[in-house]
């Protein structure tokens, strides 16, 4: 039994972490067995989220969870698409974790109002008087990150633009298809997914997230992936449809 380490549920989303999203829909992709439980980073392998536990193997990582995932149970999440097709999904990817999602992190945590109403609430049961300590603990660290990967040298509209060029990029990609790569969700759909809702849910506002709202493909593109895996989830693009 495969157990899935998460943050959970929250800001609008049926899973706050994107990588935890990423796991948890590759999961229900393979059809593996697995439960998910909340998870603390202290105790992770790599000290982040996700992990997994399968049946006594620890595995950190989104992407090794995938490969130890294909590999001990002989799947392939991207079956049916062509080397080349497997190269544009990697790269893909990439785009996302290591440049849009950072700038969609960027708007989460480094804009105060969204920190306040979102994040900082974590710490609302400590004891009052650690509690913004904690959460500028938290606010400094997530800035020292953004800021080692680059995305943090800039200017609040320098980032926008960095994070419009990706959008622009996974509408054209996207276009009129169902999903990123096939008629059908294949494993970079899980992280596009993942990053995507982060951005458009209305729980935080940002120039980013109105950008994301301009590109009707990616929009429809979250609600048929939120339909797909979270048909429970009460997603506002299915209210408002
Ligand atoms: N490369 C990792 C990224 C995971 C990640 O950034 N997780 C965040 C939660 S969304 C985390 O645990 N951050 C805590 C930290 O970096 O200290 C993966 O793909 O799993």
């Amino acid at each position: 039994m495969i157990t899935l380490y998460a943050m959970g549920a929250g800001f609008g989303l049926p899973e706050l972490s994107p990588y935890v999203t990423k796991t948890e829909v590759q999961l229900m992709m393979s059809g593996l067995k697995h439960q998910k439980v909340l998870g603390n980073r202290e105790t992770a392998p790599k000290n982040q989220l996700p992990w997994i536990d399968d049946d006594g193997e620890r595995v950190g990582d989104s992407t090794f969870i995938r490969a130890h995932i294909e590999r001990k149970y002989d799947l392939d999440l991207d079956a049916g698409l062509s080397t080349r097709d497997r190269a544009q999904a990697w790269a893909i990817e990439r785009m996302i974790e290591n440049q849009l999602g950072w700038t969609s992190g960027y708007f989460r945590f480094m804009d105060a109002a969204n920190f306040a109403k979102g994040p900082a609430r974590w710490f609302d049961g400590a004891p009052e008087e650690m509690r913004e300590t904690l959460r500028q603990g938290l606010r400094d660290a997530v800035f020292a990150n953004i800021r080692a990967v680059g995305v943090g040298r800039h200017s609040r509209g320098e980032i926008v633009w960095l994070g419009t060029l990706s959008l622009r990029a996974l509408d054209e990609i996207l276009g009129e298809k169902p999903y990123l790569m096939a008629d059908h969700p294949t494993g970079v759909d899980a992280i596009a997914f993942g990053v995507l809702a982060g951005l458009l849910t209305p729980f935080f506002d940002s120039p980013l997230r109105r950008e994301a709202e301009r590109h009707d493909n990616l929009v429809a593109y979250v609600e048929r992936m939120m339909d797909r895996f979270y048909p429970a989830h009460p997603w506002r693009l299915r209210e408002a449809a």
